[in-house]
């Protein structure tokens, strides 16, 4: 996200910064942008007024999200954070400057965050686990217990979410895939044998929606893919959670698939999708929904303890937005051995470790959601931009993911 701009009258700077800076903190607040070194001065109102006092006519360059980028070689210089701006300033005989420009974080007046709905459409959630029972999502609109659908979308008794493999009001996890998918979304995973690091600013205002898909076995159908997605936007989620995958046998989804992720679109509602787990280039084996090109999906690759990629991870600049960690990652695990667990041949209750792209994707969604929670007047495309912009280059992922992105580490929760 960069913008040029030489020469130019004042007033049409202003619109080329505000346009630049559109999403970034702070900048649609009336707040006050502090500027060092002192050569230019910035204000801002409604819209961005720009004021450069008393010099001569000068070139500017607005850098976003990728860091100062050098205007000459086009290489990245230094890295941008999500406070921090940089604006490249030439005057007339050729000498550069650069201004810095802070942003102040854009929070509620009092400091608050707003509630936010998380999706989990997976396996189900444990919602007896003392991590996650009290971040469970409530259906204010549905009496518990009455055999009646208060709310009449359609599902009786929908307190906490949906059971799609067994079309009931308890999406209990049977399995433990999803369980691990909330803890990693809800901030509470960790890198194996650790605790987390700590709690993440408006981690409690995320509610996390269960919506059952697979059952113990993980075995699903395409109608249920299709109600889930369409039960979690209905109930008010703005961010979906889908650690799972379909092989696609061409680039043409299933209409009711295409209609479905439309539908999420159209919504505003963002869809977290993993890359998926075959080691393989998105771009010659697609998959669904991680392949799809809908602008609120943020496909997500696993990286390994050395920020590189994992090497089960999917990739592919084109489809790979984003990477997070997602190997040995610690999180909830059922707090009673599943039928699902037994499967497996994992008995470790309450908490336990897994790799995957299923456990990177969760790792983004929970920070994208805190990073909506703290700035609610954002679009899905504002809040996707600053959770991209707010992401670090990993060289060692170019050509893999797209611009090397890397959640950075401090924004997972899963500590050192
Ligand atoms: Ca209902
Ligand atoms: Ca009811």
């Amino acid at each position: 996200m960069e913008a040029f701009f030489v020469s130019p009258p004042r007033v049409t700077l202003a619109v080329v910064l505000g346009l630049a800076l559109a999403g970034c903190a702070g900048v649609r607040s009336t707040g006050s942008l502090a500027v060092s070194p002192s050569e230019a001065t910035l204000k801002t109102q409604q819209a961005l007024a720009f004021d450069i006092q008393g010099q001569p006519p000068y070139t500017f360059e607005v850098i976003q999200g990728s860091g100062l980028v050098s205007s000459e070689t086009r290489q990245f210089v230094a890295p941008n954070t999500p406070s921090t701006s940089y604006l490249r300033i030439r005057d007339a005989e050729g000498r550069e400057s650069v201004v810095v420009v802070k942003t102040e974080p854009k929070l509620p007046s009092d400091g608050a965050c707003a509630a936010l709905t998380l999706a989990i459409v997976d396996s189900g959630i444990d919602l007896s686990h003392p991590d996650l029972a009290g971040r469970i999502w409530k259906n204010p609109k549905e009496i518990p217990d009455n055999g009646i659908d208060d709310d009449g979308n359609g599902y009786v008794d929908d307190v906490v979410g949906w059971n799609f493999a067994h079309d009931n009001a308890q999406p209990n996890d049977d399995n433990y895939h999803g369980t691990h998918v909330a803890g990693a979304a809800a901030g509470v995973a960790s890198k194996e044998g650790r605790r987390p690091a700590s709690e993440s600013e408006c981690q409690e205002a995320i509610s996390l929606l269960p919506v059952k898909l697979f059952d113990a076995y993980g075995v699903t159908t395409s109608s249920d893919i299709v109600a889930s997605l369409r039960y979690a936007v209905d109930a008010g989620a703005q961010v979906i959670n889908a650690s799972f995958g379909a092989r696609m046998t061409g680039t043409k989804l299933p209409a009711p698939l295409a209609e479905t992720l439309a539908y999420i679109e159209s919504a505003g509602v963002s869809l977290v999708a993993a890359a998926g787990n075959y080691g393989q280039d998105l771009e010659r084996f697609p998959i669904f929904p991680a392949s799809a090109t809908n602008a609120n999906i943020l496909t997500v690759a696993a990286t390994n303890d050395a920020a590189r990629l994992s090497s089960f991870s999917n990739y592919g600049t084109a489809q790979v937005d984003i990477a997070a960690p997602g190997e040995y990652i610690e999180s909830t695990f059922p707090t009673i051995v599943t039928p699902g667990m037994r499967d497996a041949g994992r008995f470790r209750a309450r908490r336990d470790s897994l790799s995957g792209t299923s456990v990177s994707a969760p790792l983004v969604s929970g920070a994208l959601s805190r990073l909506w929670s703290r700035h609610p007047a954002f679009s899905q495309s504002e809040a996707r931009e600053q959770l991209l912009r707010e992401a670090q280059n990993s060289p060692a992922l170019n050509g893999g993911v797209a611009n090397g992105r890397l959640l950075r580490e401090e924004t997972t929760n899963i500590g050192p």
